[in-house]
């Protein structure tokens, strides 16, 4: 290890080595110049729904949510637990330890060159999300999310698989936790990064037609935004957002769940906020099975007559799950219409959906339901608990049609 001095030649031989190292990384993402910087509060406030400006939280009106499967990035719900940190690529490093045969650090450049890159497609989405509904049974606290906690987006960047091979998976190994470069103030006044962990076995997941959990380098064919983790972040297709960490620094392999307190305390179904009955609560993985009508928005005025209505449906995140049927009702859940879709769905992402209806003035509301390949349907109800998470029942929509 170089110690620093403060010689002319040591600085313009530092400097050296980080024009050709941004240099590097600037080759890596095919272009000079890209946005380093978060969107200015401006134009989140033009493109998005901002719950909360510090930490930055926002999702979509949901007319620009549908407008494709692929969610355009600025119109990609941002979910923040902390401030979100400017990471210079040249000082950027990737660091994977725990249980692994030969602990490596990996600059961006060898993330890029290293290894082979692959492009998956999937949807990620909050397990808050429609979290305000949970206030029908009681109020819960936290950012009142809408239905907007959820995108579709192509993703690219190497296996975390591959990046774990090559550091060697000791046999005991379980869990595979995630650190994020942020920094997140708890309510004991303590700072600490944001964390996730997934078992070992959904790292290694392979599964034919399956996406696979990749470091993600890009969204949507252009490097990651500073809001959506740049340079590096996972992306753990069929699992909630929370374990797709922003601003990847460090990955541990280890024989049990993270510590974090996004994998040991929240992101736990429970009534109560009692410790022990969180830390005994199996921290949530897979998101469930959700859908929502988008289209009229509720609480619009309508004409009688015929009317396109239209939403996302997402199939529940495990196995090889893909959505199979979207019921919708217009008599309070009476009678359901079933849509076919022409393809079949694919595994862990958003489909689209519309069908025509004829709205009455006796119309009062649009209900949605979806079911997945693996038999999951939206229920009824969802059991309310403490943190408003995986709010996934039927979707209703009041509406108003004139007389
Ligand atoms: N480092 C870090 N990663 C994070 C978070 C965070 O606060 N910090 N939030 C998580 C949560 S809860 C979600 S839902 C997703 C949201 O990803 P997005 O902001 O790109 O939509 O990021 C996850 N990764
Ligand atoms: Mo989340």
């Amino acid at each position: 290890m170089q110690t620093s001095h403060s010689s002319a030649s040591a600085i313009s031989r530092r400097t050296l080595l980080r024009t050709s190292l941004a240099l590097t990384a600037a080759g890596y993402f095919g272009r000079v110049s890209f946005a380093k910087e978060a969107r200015t509060a401006a134009k989140v406030k033009k493109e998005l729904i901002v719950h909360s400006q510090t930490p930055l939280n926002a999702e979509p009106e949901l007319f620009n949510l549908i407008k494709s499967p692929i969610t355009p990035t600025e119109y990609f719900y941002v979910r923040n637990h902390g401030t979100i940190p400017t990471i210079q690529e040249a000082d950027f490093q990737l660091s994977i330890e725990g249980m692994v045969q030969n602990p490596i650090k990996l600059s961006l450049a060898e993330i890029h060159d290293k290894f082979k890159s692959e492009q998956i497609e999937a949807t990620l989405t909050c397990a808050g999300n429609r979290r305000f509904e949970m206030e029908a049974v009681k109020k819960v606290g936290g950012v009142q999310w809408r239905e907007g906690a959820i995108g579709n987006a192509t993703w690219k960047g190497p296996r975390l698989a591959d990046i774990l091979k090559m550091a060697g998976i000791d046999t005991s190994a379980k869990h595979v936790w995630f650190e994020g470069g942020d920094a997140v103030t708890e309510k004991d006044g303590s700072v600490a990064p944001f964390g996730g962990s997934i078992p070992l076995e959904k790292a290694l997941e392979d599964l034919p037609g399956v996406p696979h959990s990749i470091l993600a380098t890009h969204m949507n064919g252009a490097p990651l935004t500073v809001e959506h983790g740049f340079p590096v972040r996972t992306v753990v297709p069929g699992f909630i957002g929370a374990r797709s960490v922003k601003w990847l620094k460090k990955i541990v392999v280890s024989d049990r769940p993270s510590p974090n307190h996004y994998v040991a305390d929240a992101y736990k179904l429970t009534t109560t906020s009692d410790k022990d009955v969180l830390k005994n609560a199996t921290p949530i993985y897979s998101f469930p099975i959700n859908g929502a009508v988008c289209l009229p928005a509720a609480k619009s005025m309508l004409k009688p007559g015929k009317t396109t209505i239209s939403g996302y449906a997402l199939p529940q995140g495990e196995k090889n799950g893909s959505v199979a049927k979207v019921e919708v009702s217009i008599d309070e859940g009476k009678n359901w219409t079933a849509i076919k879709f022409n393809s079949p769905c694919k595994p862990f992402t958003w489909q689209l959906w519309s069908l025509d209806v004829d709205l009455t003035p006796q119309t009062k509301s649009i209900w949605v339901r979806s079911t997945d390949s693996l038999g999951n349907v939206q229920p009824e109800t969802t059991p309310w608990n403490i943190k408003g998470y995986m709010q996934n029942c039927w979707h209703r929509a009041a509406i108003q049609v004139q007389g």
